[in-house]
């Protein structure tokens, strides 16, 4: 074999190597929900797409159920690269990406719609932008409906229905201030021991909307849920930056193009899911109540005082209240 050909085969030998080296590449991807629940769905159809359009170059792994820990931990696990995707709420973003903090806030979506419309505009690519600081690309915002508290001792009709109740919420002050001000106490803690809290009696209850209210089982040993609607907070679906920024830039638009189709499919599977979940939780006995809501309204003026600081957060709320 002569010089020149030894190279060509080393070369072909090289190319062939990193060809299949890179259709062995597996994104890992977490998610606190079971396998089924929209969230979950929405991102293995992302994997779909991506492996489809680059030939099986990369594929997605969920690892559902919270089988890589809870939500905070799995944060940690996709801001250093040990994953590369995470489907997670927004909420216990707030004390790190501080423009999270304008969607988290009680009643300032007036609808699910007004909530798309700005996610969906200038608004979330502010969003989004943020989180690059926190070594994290977003992918997509996902639909989690309305978040609402539900609990094992008595049935919420207005706010004074709330004093001295214990509520468990997500990992965010907000939440905390938010169940503060309507007279009750937080407690927040990891979603998977929720259950047996209130269970046991730590907690009276908690806040979600009806497909976690469902799937966690919560519905079991909380059987009082008023439609409060505090919070219309969506899901966010991430990427650790370094990962991103390996990727071509031919890669990078079918990411982000699958990403935007697995949104529509997300949100087409969560309007169903919230329907049978509500007819699960009710067949099971569930009281679900509506109560007086511009009593709630009312109380979050300290919430909104002592989280919209700075003329950022100002003006975000102001844009958020003006779209229509
Ligand atoms: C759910 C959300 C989860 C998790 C959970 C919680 O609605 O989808 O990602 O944040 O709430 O309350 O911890």
């Amino acid at each position: 074999m002569n010089l020149i050909r030894k190279f060509a085969t080393a070369a072909a030998m090289t190319a062939l190597m990193t060809a299949s080296a890179l259709a062995q590449t597996v994104l890992k991807s977490s998610d606190t929900h079971p396998d089924g629940y929209p969230t979950v769905e929405g991102v293995k159809y992302f994997g779909e797409l991506v492996k489809q359009r680059t030939n099986g170059r990369y594929s997605v792994e969920v690892y559902h159920s919270a089988q890589l820990g809870q939500e905070k931990d799995t944060i940690e696990q996709v801001r250093s690269g040990v994953i590369e995707l995470n489907r997670v709420s927004m909420a216990p973003f707030n004390g790190t990406v501080k423009e999270t903090i304008v969607p988290a806030l009680p009643y300032l979506f007036r609808s699910e719609e007004h909530m798309h419309k700005v996610m969906d505009g200038a608004i979330g690519d502010q969003i989004k932008a943020a989180f690059e600081p926190a070594g994290l690309v977003v992918l997509a915002f996902y639909d989690a409906g309305a978040r609402s508290f539900y609990n094992k001792t008595k049935p919420i009709n207005s706010v004074a229905d709330m004093k001295g109740l214990k509520f468990r919420v997500i990992q965010s002050d907000i939440f905390v201030d938010m169940v503060a001000a309507l007279g009750a106490n937080a407690t927040p803690m990891p979603y998977g021991e929720v259950y047996s809290a209130i269970e046991t009696g730590v907690i009276d209850g908690a806040e979600n909307n009806f497909p976690s209210y469902d799937t966690a089982k919560h519905f079991e040993v909380a059987k009082n849920y008023s439609l409060d609607e505090h919070t219309i907070l969506p899901e966010v679906f991430v990427m650790n930056k370094g990962a991103w920024d390996k990727l071509t830039p031919e890669d990078q638009a079918i990411f982000k193009q699958a990403a935007t189709e697995s949104v529509a499919k997300q949100r087409e599977l969560w309007a169903a899911k919230v329907a049978e979940s509500r007819k699960i939780v009710e067949a099971a006995g569930s009281q679900i109540t509506t109560p007086e809501k511009q009593g709630f309204i009312d109380a979050m003026k300290p919430v909104y005082d002592k989280h919209v600081t700075d003329e950022v957060l100002k003006k975000m709320v102001a844009d958020v209240q003006a779209v229509q």
